[in-house]
C-alpha cells in the first residue's frame, strides 16, 4: 500500500529541522505511550560471536572494563549457509541459530546481567528470507519464500508492484524503500495488525529472556509509524536502536525514527575518518563545541548511537577498519573521547571475502572464541581470526575515560601538524596524531595541575602505587602538554592522576 507522510510525522520532522538549524538541542516531543530507554554508557557490537563466548566476555572483559551493553547478531532461526548474512534471513521466530540455542541465549543474558552488562539483540522484523526455492531453516523449520508455516503466510507480505523485479531499485522513492523488497527479501506488510502482533510476540519473547532492547534491522524499510506501532506495545524503558542509514537526498531520514528510540548516526563515522586520513582538522565536518555547523547532519546527541564502523560498513563504505591497525585505534579513541552520542565499539573477525562467515563446526555452529591475552591490533590477521577490539588496552583505557568525564562538554580543539586534541571541560584531555611525525600539543584545560597517567598506553589501571603503567603527561598553569609520536593517541582524566613521587 503506498504511503504518504502523515501530518504528525511531518510536524515532528519540521520541529527537528528547525531545532537543528537553530543549533539548540530541542527534540521532537516523545510520543505519549513510548518512553525511550535511559541513556547508557558505551557498548560493543560482538559480530557473529556465539552466546557462550559472549557470556565469557561479559565476565572476563566487558563488565570489568565498564562496557554497559553488547549488541549481538540476530538470534532467530535463519536459512542454512556458510555466509554471515544468513543471520539476516529469518525462517522463524525460534531462538535457535548458528550462534546458539535458546537456553544458551538465556544463560548469556543472565551471566552478562550479573556482570553489569545489558544485552541488545539484533531484531530482523522487516522481512523473511530472500530464497526463491523452498528450504529448511537452521532449526529444521520448512519454509517457502512467502510461506512460513505457523507464522506468516502469503497474505502477510507487501508485493509492492512498483518495480519489475519487486526489489527496491530507487532509494529516491519512499514507497519503494518501504514496500518493495530489499535484495529480494520477502517484505512483511508491517501495516497489518496480524503481522505487528506476531512481531510484538517475538520481541516480547526476547524481553522475557531479559534483553534490554533491540536493534531494529532495516528500520528505514518500514514506515516509522509501523515501527512505532510495534515498539509502543513493548514495556516502557525498552531500548530501541533503529538502523536507518543516512543517505544524501533520500526521502527516508533518521530523524523520523527518533520519537520512539535511538538511531544509528552513520554520518558520525564518516566524519571521523576524514581528518584522520587527511590531517586537516579545520574540516567543518568534525564539529567543535561552539561550531554547530554539522549538527544539521546529525540527530540530537541523546538519540544518536555512534560507531567507527559496523559489520556492513567494514565491508563497504568505511575507510578506517581493523585493517588499518593504529589508525583504527585512533578513530576509536576519538569517538570514546567525544561528547556526542552513545558510542558502540565494533568487534568482528578478519576477512578477505566479504561473505565469509565466522569459523564454524561441521554442523554449521559458530565456534567459541576467546580474546584472552589480546591487548591491541595485530599486524597480519588470519581470515576468521577475531579482532577482539574490546580487549585492547587503549579501548579499555578509553572506556575508563568515557566514564570519568561523564557528560561534560567538549571544548574547542587545538592542532599541531597532523595532530589534534581537545579538553572535556575540567575532567579530561584527549589527543590523536595520525601523521608520521611526532607532535606536541598544548591544550588549554581547567584540570588541576599535576602529573597524569595516560590511559591509552596504560589502560584503565594506568595509575599504580609506584607510578604510571604508560606515558605520563603534565598539566601546569592551565595547559596540558601532550607529546605524541606518529600514529599514537593519548588521554588523561581527572581520576587517573599519577601517584605522588615517593
Ligand atoms: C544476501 C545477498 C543478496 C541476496 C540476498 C537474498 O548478498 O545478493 O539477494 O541475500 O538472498 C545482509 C547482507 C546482504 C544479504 C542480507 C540477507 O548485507 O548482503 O543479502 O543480509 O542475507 C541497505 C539497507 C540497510 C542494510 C544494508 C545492507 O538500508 O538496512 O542495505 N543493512 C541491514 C543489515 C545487513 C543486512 C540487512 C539489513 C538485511 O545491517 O547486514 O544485509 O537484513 C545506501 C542506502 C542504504 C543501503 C545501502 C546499501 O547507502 O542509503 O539504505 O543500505 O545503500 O544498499
Ligand atoms: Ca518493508
Amino acid at each position: 500500500m503506498p504511503r504518504t507522510l502523515t501530518v504528525a510525522t511531518f510536524t515532528g520532522f519540521l520541529v527537528t529541522a528547525v531545532a537543528v538549524l537553530a543549533g539548540c538541542s530541542a527534540q521532537p516531543a516523545p510520543t505519549e505511550h513510548v518512553e525511550p530507554g535511559e541513556a547508557t554508557g558505551a557498548g560493543v557490537q560482538l559480530f557473529q560471536l556465539p552466546w557462550t563466548s559472549i557470556a565469557d566476555e561479559c565476565e572476563q572483559t566487558l563488565g570489568p572494563a565498564g562496557f554497559a551493553w553488547v549488541l549481538t547478531s540476530p538470534p532467530n532461526e535463519h536459512i542454512v549457509g556458510e555466509q554471515w548474512w544468513t543471520s539476516y534471513q529469518p525462517v522463524s521466530h525460534r531462538i535457535e541459530s548458528r550462534l546458539g540455542t535458546r537456553e544458551e541465549f538465556a544463560d548469556m543474558v543472565a551471566r552478562c546481567d550479573a556482570a553489569g552488562v545489558e544485552i541488545v539483540a539484533d531484531a530482523v522484523i522487516n522481512h523473511m528470507t530472500g530464497q526463491n526455492t523452498a528450504g529448511t531453516g537452521f532449526a529444521g523449520t520448512a519454509f517457502e519464500h512467502y510461506d512460513y508455516p505457523g507464522l506468516y503466510g502469503p497474505g502477510d507480505f507487501h508485493y509492492c508492484g512498483l518495480a519489475a523485479s519487486g526489489d527496491i531499485e530507487d532509494y529516491g522513492s519512499r514507497e519503494q524503500v518501504q514496500d518493495c523488497e530489499l535484495v529480494n527479501l520477502a517484505d512483511l506488510d508491517t501495516s497489518s495488525e496480524a503481522v505487528r502482533a506476531k512481531t510484538v510476540g517475538y520481541l516480547d519473547d526476547l524481553l522475557s529472556l531479559g534483553v534490554a532492547g533491540v536493534r531494529v534491522d532495516a528500520a528505514k524499510h518500514m514506515a516509522a509509524d509501523d515501527v512505532e506501532a510495534i515498539v509502543s506495545q513493548l514495556p516502557g524503558g525498552t531500548r530501541i536502536l533503529s538502523e536507518v542509514i543516512r543517505g544524501a537526498g533520500e526521502p527516508v531520514q533518521p530523524e523520523e525514527y527518533t520519537g520512539f528510540g535511538d538511531v544509528f548516526e552513520f554520518t558520525y563515522g564518516r566524519d571521523l575518518a576524514q581528518p584522520l586520513q587527511s590531517g586537516v582538522w579545520s574540516d567543518p565536518t568534525l564539529r567543535d563545541a561552539d561550531d554547530e555547523y554539522v549538527r544539521a547532519q546529525h540527530v540530537p546527541s541523546d538519540r544518536a548511537i555512534v560507531f567507527v564502523d559496523n559489520h556492513d560498513t567494514e565491508r563497504g563504505e568505511a575507510k578506517i577498519t581493523y585493517k588499518r591497525g593504529d589508525l583504527y585505534v585512533l578513530a576509536n579513541v576519538l569517538m570514546l573521547g567525544d561528547d556526542y552520542g552513545t558510542p558502540v565499539v565494533y568487534s568482528g573477525y578478519a576477512f578477505t571475502d566479504r561473505d565469509a562467515g565466522p569459523r564454524a563446526d561441521e554442523d554449521g555452529r559458530a565456534q567459541d572464541a576467546s580474546c584472552a591475552g589480546v591487548d591491541g591490533p595485530v599486524d597480519a590477521y588470519e581470515d576468521g581470526e577475531r579482532t577482539c577490539v574490546q580487549s585492547w588496552t587503549a579501548i579499555r583505557g578509553m572506556l575508563a575515560f568515557h566514564d570519568a568525564v561523564g557528560d561534560v562538554h567538549r571544548m574547542p580543539g587545538v592542532e599541531s601538524g597532523d595532530a589534534y586534541g581537545f579538553e572535556r571541560a575540567g575532567r579530561g584531555v584527549v589527543a590523536v596524531n595520525p601523521g608520521e611525525a611526532a607532535e606536541t600539543l598544548e591544550i588549554p584545560t581547567t584540570m588541576p595541575a599535576g602529573d597524569y597517567c595516560d590511559v591509552v598506553s596504560g589502560g584503565p589501571d594506568a595509575t599504580t602505587e609506584d607510578g604510571c603503567r604508560g606515558a605520563v603527561f603534565i598539566v601546569d598553569d592551565g595547559v596540558a602538554t601532550l607529546k605524541l609520536p606518529g600514529r599514537t593517541a593519548a588521554a588523561i582524566h581527572i581520576d587517573a592522576a599519577a601517584p605522588p613521587a615517593s
